[in-house]
């Protein structure tokens, strides 16, 4: 099983990874690291507003930084970091090999 995953909902359903890991799913998570909860900057730009520095700031997810490779290890699963597709799809075709759960921090 494949599960996508963007790094600001993703905050919001951080346990799931434990569970995978207690019940020792074989899920493939793929979380898309953008460092941003990018849609609702669009929220603003379709509005027509203009966000002022203080209203970006709470939209920033990366001050500081999320590892999700740690946050993944410290819940008991395995991850490791993708910055390009090449590098995805090699830990995706070794995620699928396994039958323990394997998160994908993906940078994009
Ligand atoms: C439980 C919950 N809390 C807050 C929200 C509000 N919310 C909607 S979209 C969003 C941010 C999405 O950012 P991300 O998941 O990083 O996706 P991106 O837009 O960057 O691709 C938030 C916080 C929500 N939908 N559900």
């Amino acid at each position: 099983m494949i599960s996508l995953q963007a790094d600001g909902s993703a905050m919001y359903s951080l346990q799931s990874l434990w569970t995978q890991a207690r019940e020792r799913l074989p899920v493939t998570t793929i979380i898309l690291n953008n460092s941003r909860y990018n849609i609702l900057i669009g929220e603003y730009k379709d509005v027509g507003a203009i966000p002022g520095r203080t209203a970006m700031n709470m939209l920033d997810l990366g001050d500081p930084a999320l590892s999700w490779v740690h946050l993944a290890q410290g819940m008991g699963v395995e991850a490791a970091r993708a910055t390009s597709m090449d590098e995805c799809a090699d830990l995706m075709a070794t995620s699928f090999e396994s039958t323990q759960p394997f998160l994908i921090e993906l940078m994009v």
